[in-house]
């Protein structure tokens, strides 16, 4: 076998793959040049397997269906391999390194035999960006390939950039799933839960993913490589790796505004970020919808950039009314995963029409109708779609110095309790807010849906070290920034009425709260205090043309006091499981929150 090309001259990155394809023994070695004529050869050869179906009413575009037990990211099976566990932390999988390679050499070994090593070099981040970094994905997956080609920068520039000795962070993926001479495959190869592994040696800037071909854990530029393995090069190195959206709110005037924030899957932040704003004069472009990297710049304000170059979005509930602006992303070179294919070679979904097709081929590949009582997509059905296709996409969002962060925002689905919107008393204060932010579980991990569970700063299931440690680096990030730190809120759209429906409409409405924010952030409007940090007044925010059945504003901004005291024992207990890891600073935060409730109580 030719594994190498003649052009690679990178030393480290020879042996690593050379390493590899001893383990994983694959018929054949093929590096990704990142050119359309790749992704079509591998697409047609996806469609030819029966892998994938073309769809006749996009252009360039394509349906796949998964295997029914491989739908969505597996937190239970997803490890962080610290050497030692309390740098693991209370809310991680851990395996001590030496054990966990153990049991994943077993796994790779021959694990991609009667199929190809795809090697993807790919940048996260505009590769001439001094925040990008470079990763290199083996895979043996050629839908892995082509959504990689997709959400990062791939190809030749990334090794011309690397040269003979630049650093990478290797990235093995295998679907687990080898093949016997003459054996028929599968249409989606993936390997039983017992031997899926989603593993970060961050020690090691090293990523071994086995058994799941689903997103997430597969496409491993994205939450392992972004967000695990980078949260722990942000903390070394002194900047911040975030599960955030970024975009830029124009107010009628012109002055601009960056906003980068944090709710956990499936709760809102691709929506957010390609915001219709509803009041009068106002637009937005968006930046990015999934992940935010950003150092402190040479005039001391934090820089984000985008590492993706695409998105991996939730298809249920994106139609024309909630976001516009996805549906007109949609409409060719386009990757569709477990939605429903119409009888005139469209995709559907939950949500996407107010009205179902009669008749379609649901997400398992069966008959379906209406009738039939189950969805016709999967709830964690996604999209993968050229960021570039975006018709709000900013034309500064390459802008490979990043943009200055103004305002950060945390949310989550919480169904009661948590107003629509509360801004930090202080920084400290807005970091006890990102701490002890919860929200109920989404389809986007296989598990319970439903449940309220704290998810801090949206990081609980990519946070790649000890959650604590992480709540202090944020506060030395705030003692850094200083005064020239970026204002912290926190939101919540779910709050739900007492018929069970949503108070709030959400979606493009939401850029009246973006509007109180903003005029917060140049001192030009009002807001009370209240033991949970400053409330804006009803009046404080501009309902121009909403119309809101009579109290429910009022309700939507309540703080239920009781609420709020009976909830501080679970924040306590959730804050004692890091032990001597929680920053002092953040007890104390909770001991006068508790203070301010007290008194409010009385
Ligand atoms: P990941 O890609 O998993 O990180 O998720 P995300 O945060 O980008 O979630 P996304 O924007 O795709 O939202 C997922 C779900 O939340 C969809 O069903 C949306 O319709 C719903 N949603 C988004 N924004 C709102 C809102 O303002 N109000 C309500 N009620 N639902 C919303
Ligand atoms: C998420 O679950 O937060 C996602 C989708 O953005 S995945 O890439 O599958 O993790
Ligand atoms: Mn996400």
């Amino acid at each position: 076998m030719d594994s190498i090309q003649p052009s690679v001259q990178h030393s480290g990155l020879i042996q690593w793959v050379e390493e590899a394809a001893r383990m994983c023994q694959p018929a054949d070695i093929h590096w990704c040049d990142g050119s359309k004529a790749e992704y079509d050869r591998l697409m047609a050869g996806m469609v030819e397997s029966g892998a994938a179906t073309e769809l006749s009413q996009q252009p360039n575009s394509y349906l796949f269906r998964s295997d029914a037990s491989d739908v969505a990211r597996v937190e239970d099976r997803t490890y962080i391999s610290h050497p030692d566990r309390d740098d693991a932390g209370p809310t991680n999988n851990w395996m001590d390194p030496e054990g966990l390679k153990k049991r994943m050499r077993e796994l790779y070994e021959g694990c991609m035999a009667g199929r190809t090593m795809y090697v993807i070099p790919f940048s996260m981040g505009p590769i001439d960006s001094p925040i990008a970094r470079i990763g290199i994905e083996i895979t043996d997956s050629p839908y892995v390939v082509c959504n990689m080609h997709i959400m990062t920068r791939v190809g030749t520039v990334v090794m011309d950039r690397l040269g003979t000795d630049g650093e990478f962070i290797p990235c093995l993926h295998s679907v687990g799933a080898p093949l016997a001479p003459g054996q028929e495959d599968v249409t989606w190869p993936c390997a039983p839960m017992e031997e899926k592994y989603i593993s970060h040696f961050p020690r090691e800037n090293l990523i071994w993913s086995h058994g799941s071909g689903y997103g997430g854990n597969a496409l491993l530029g994205k939450k392992c490589l972004a967000l695990r393995i980078a949260s722990n090069m942000a903390r070394r190195e002194g900047w911040m790796a975030e599960h955030m959206l970024i975009l830029r709110l124009i107010s009628p005037e012109g002055r601009r505004y960056h906003i980068a924030a944090a709710f956990p899957s499936a709760c809102g932040k691709t929506n957010l970020a390609m915001l219709q704003p509803t009041i009068s004069g106002w637009s937005c472009e968006c930046i990015g919808d999934d992940i935010a990297w950003m150092q402190i710049g040479p005039n001391g304000r934090l820089r984000a950039i985008n590492p993706e170059s695409g998105f991996f979005g939730v298809a249920p509930g994106t139609s024309y009314d909630s976001n516009p602006m996805a549906m007109d992303m949609l409409h060719g070179n386009c990757i569709y995963t477990n939605c429903a294919l119409t009888d005139d070679g469209d995709v559907w979904w939950e949500g996407k029409t107010d009205q179902p097709p009669a008749h379609a081929v649901d997400w398992k590949g069966g008959d379906w109708t209406p009738s039939n009582g189950t969805p016709a997509a999967h709830p964690n059905a996604r999209f993968t779609a050229p960021a570039s296709q975006c018709p709000v996409i900013s034309p500064d969002w390459e802008d490979p110095e990043g943009v200055p962060i103004d305002i950060f925002v945390f949310g989550g689905r919480r169904s009661h309790v948590a107003p629509l919107v509360v801004q930090a008393l202080n920084w400290d204060h807005g970091v006890f807010l990102g701490a002890t932010a919860a929200s109920e579980t989404t389809a986007a991990n296989i598990g319970s849906v439903g449940n309220l569970r704290y998810d801090p700063f949206a990081m609980l299931p990519f946070c790649g070290y000890n959650m604590g440690d992480y709540f202090s680096h944020w506060l030395n990030m705030g003692d850094r920034l200083g005064g020239k730190a970026p204002l912290i809120f926190r939101v919540n759209w779910f709050r739900l009425g007492l018929d069970g429906q949503w108070l709030w409409p959400g979606f493009g409405e939401n850029s009246r709260v973006l509007k109180w924010m903003c005029e917060r952030f140049d001192d030009q409007s009002g807001a009370v205090e209240s033991p949970v940090g400053y409330l804006p007044r009803v009046q404080d925010l501009d309902l121009d043309g909403l119309e809101l059945p009579t109290g429910d504003m009022e309700e939507l901004l309540r703080i239920d006091i009781p609420a709020w005291t009976q909830e501080v024992e679970d924040v306590r207990r959730h804050l004692i499981r890091f032990g001597d890891r929680l920053p002092a600073r953040l007890a104390a935060q909770l001991a006068a929150h508790e203070e301010r409730l007290k008194a409010a109580g009385k």
